[in-house]
């Protein structure tokens, strides 16, 4: 054989053993493409063999050809398994692609309580009332004994209420919050405490162990009843709209004297009578009255000076006439078919 050939064999087994290094410290699909220009470009170390093919001995060139042909081949089947084995384990440099379209995240809304509760404190903020908050683990003393809740009252009782260790208990109203407000503050008092609430109910259609309430008060002197009419329908028209009545009728609760529940005519049927009122014209809304001066006694407030008012509403009745929602427990479900409605 030609010297010459020789010489283009002994160059081929090195560009080889060369493409074997190379092909072996590939590790990104950059570098991959790197090799490839060096070994198989137009310009590439294989090409350069291959324009030497001309000059050799007529009789040597299919071998030197043939062997120029193999070591093509396998980096060209050596380069495609390697771009493979990238591919399944792409670094992430590699797989950025900055043109492709962005992934929306995805938002939350606001829960339907906390929409409900939110325009029940805009509404009362607008009348110049405080949002006040207080804790959810309360003592007996907040929640019974300062509100002229008797000891043997039945609310007290364990299968009523949510009792923890060292007579702390889970507050079944926020009236607790008002006592704490006037404890720390003189009259005038004009405030509302929203919150979660909770009692030991077996779940139905209109009852949940966990609810939410907003209870108004206002403590000043001359504060009257009718100040309490006039905020309760501000409150209602409001709300609902400005053809709404409201009706007080004769109630108790141990923490106000005299006592009142309270209704708003029929918003579904202005009144004439519907499957929604039952027929009445009238959605019960809940209690309001004059505080007990034996309430005042437990924050020392001078009953020959002051007089108060004061209120409270179930925020799950409201936004389940507002939304025409007819069992409490959808609420607490997190199911998104009915969250992502509102
Ligand atoms: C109601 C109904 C009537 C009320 C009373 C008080 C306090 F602390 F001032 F005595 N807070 N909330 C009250 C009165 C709550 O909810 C149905």
């Amino acid at each position: 054989m030609a010297q010459q050939s020789k010489n283009i064999l002994s160059e081929i087994q090195g560009v080889e053993s060369e493409f074997e290094k190379e092909v072996a410290a590939i590790d990104s699909v950059t570098k991959l493409e790197t090799v490839r220009i060096v070994f198989l470009s137009k310009k590439g170390k294989l090409q350069s063999l291959f324009s030497h093919l001309g000059a050799l001995d007529p009789q040597e060139r299919p071998l030197v050809g043939a062997e120029l042909n193999r070591l093509k081949n396998r980096i060209q089947e050596d380069l495609l398994e390697k771009k493979s084995a990238l591919g399944s384990a792409k670094s992430p440099v590699d797989s950025f692609d900055p043109t492709l379209p962005g992934k929306t995240p995805s938002f939350g809304t606001i829960h339907p309580l906390m929409q409900v509760l939110g325009e029940i404190e805009n509404i009362f903020m607008g009348m110049g009332f405080r949002v006040e908050e207080g804790p959810e683990i309360e003592t007996e003393f907040y929640n019974f004994e300062a509100l002229n809740i008797p000891e043997d009252h039945p609310s007290r009782d364990m299968q009523d209420t949510f009792y923890l260790p060292d007579n702390y208990l889970l507050r079944t109203h926020t009236s607790p919050v008002q006592i704490r407000t006037m404890q720390k503050q003189r009259p005038p008092v004009r405030m509302i405490a929203p919150g979660r609430c909770f009692r030991r109910d077996t779940p139905d259609a209109t009852h949940s162990p966990t609810f939410h309430q907003v209870e108004g008060l206002c403590v000043d002197k001359g504060v009257s009843f009718a100040d309490l009419k006039g905020v309760i329908m501000a409150f209602a028209r409001k709300l609902f709209d400005a053809e709404v009545k409201v009706r007080f009728r004769p109630g108790f609760f141990p923490f106000t004297e005299p006592s009142a529940e309270y209704d708003f005519s029929c918003i579904f049927c202005s009144g004439q009578g519907c499957r929604v009122c039952k027929n009445t014209g009238w959605l019960e809304i809940s209690g309001a009255g004059m505080v007990d001066p034996a309430v005042f006694g437990f924050v020392d407030y001078d009953p020959a000076i002051y007089t108060g008012y004061a209120f409270g509403m179930g925020v799950e009745r409201i936004a389940m006439l507002k939304y025409q929602v007819h069992d409490i427990r959808i609420f607490y479900e997190n199911d998104l078919r009915f969250l992502r409605q509102f």
